[in-house]
């Protein structure tokens, strides 16, 4: 079963971002994950191709139509099951979401896909929503101006989880290694750069003492910017020694 995404937006020229470069692009031409986009001006329902109007009840800004949407969602729906698809959510990317969180992206990677329902203007009529919508998703408390930015996040997510997407699988075991915590600094040549050499031990070549300043770097840093990831994680004794060292040296 290949990750499948199906896209409903009004700019599917955005998503080049994603089939167009690096990772993304080599996995899809590797056939780990497909995306199409299903545009809702191809489903208007008047001659000048409308898919927007203004708001009942007053106010700035314009709102999507319902009639169009839900005809792409049904039409990426159909298209799903010609092809054998498994059933897939249908996820509107909005403010009003839930907070996309790694574990959901673990999931999602691990599924069939998503129909993902990108929102322009000031918003989407609600009854296509309470039709149609599984779940509401967001990327944080921040306006963006649509939703297919979000969109693309979330597949980028998805498919760098996928086995064979990443040439260098240690990255990803590297990753659930410090689970939780915040990335460690990172050095490469030249060995002293605007006078500024690169921490001795890494170049000490004692791979324990490495494994160790990573280890305190990620906890201190996580200390210092993201104390509410440490709330929810437990700290080993080694972890702990760690951190009281980095606090210490702090002052
Ligand atoms: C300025 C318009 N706002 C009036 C209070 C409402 C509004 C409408 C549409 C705010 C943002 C958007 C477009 N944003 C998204 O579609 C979106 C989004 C976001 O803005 N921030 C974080 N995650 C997401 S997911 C989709």
């Amino acid at each position: 079963m290949t990750l499948a995404f199906d896209v409903v937006t009004l700019f599917p020229e955005m998503f080049a971002a994603i089939t167009g470069s690096g990772i993304s692009r080599r996995a899809l031409e590797r056939g780990l994950w497909q995306l199409q986009c299903w545009n809702p001006r191809d489903w208007a329902e008047d001659n000048y191709r409308t898919i927007d109007d203004r708001p009942y009840g007053g106010g700035p800004g314009m709102v999507m139509l319902a009639g169009p949407i839900e005809k792409s969602i049904d039409a990426a729906q159909a298209r799903r099951q010609q092809l054998g698809q498994d059933a897939c959510p249908v996820i509107f990317l909005t403010p009003q979401g839930k907070p996309l969180t790694h574990r959901r992206v673990l999931q999602l990677a691990a599924g069939s896909g998503a129909i993902l329902l990108c929102g322009r203007y000031e918003g989407v009529d609600e009854r296509v929503l309470e039709r149609r919508v599984d779940e509401e998703m967001s990327l944080g408390d921040f306006v963006l101006s649509g939703g297919e930015i979000a969109a693309l996040a979330l597949m980028d997510a998805c498919v760098r989880q996928l086995p064979g997407a990443t040439s260098d699988p240690a990255s990803v075991l590297e990753e659930s290694f410090v689970a939780g915590l915040l990335d460690t600094p990172h050095y490469t040549r030249p060995e002293v750069y605007a006078g500024v050499p690169v921490p001795d031990v890494l170049v000490s070549g004692d791979h324990e003492k490495i494994r160790r300043w990573r280890l305190k770097q990620a906890l201190g840093r996580t200390w210092q910017r993201r104390p509410d990831l440490l709330e929810g994680r437990e700290v080993t004794e080694e972890e702990k020694r760690l951190l009281d060292e980095f606090v210490r040296e702090q002052r």
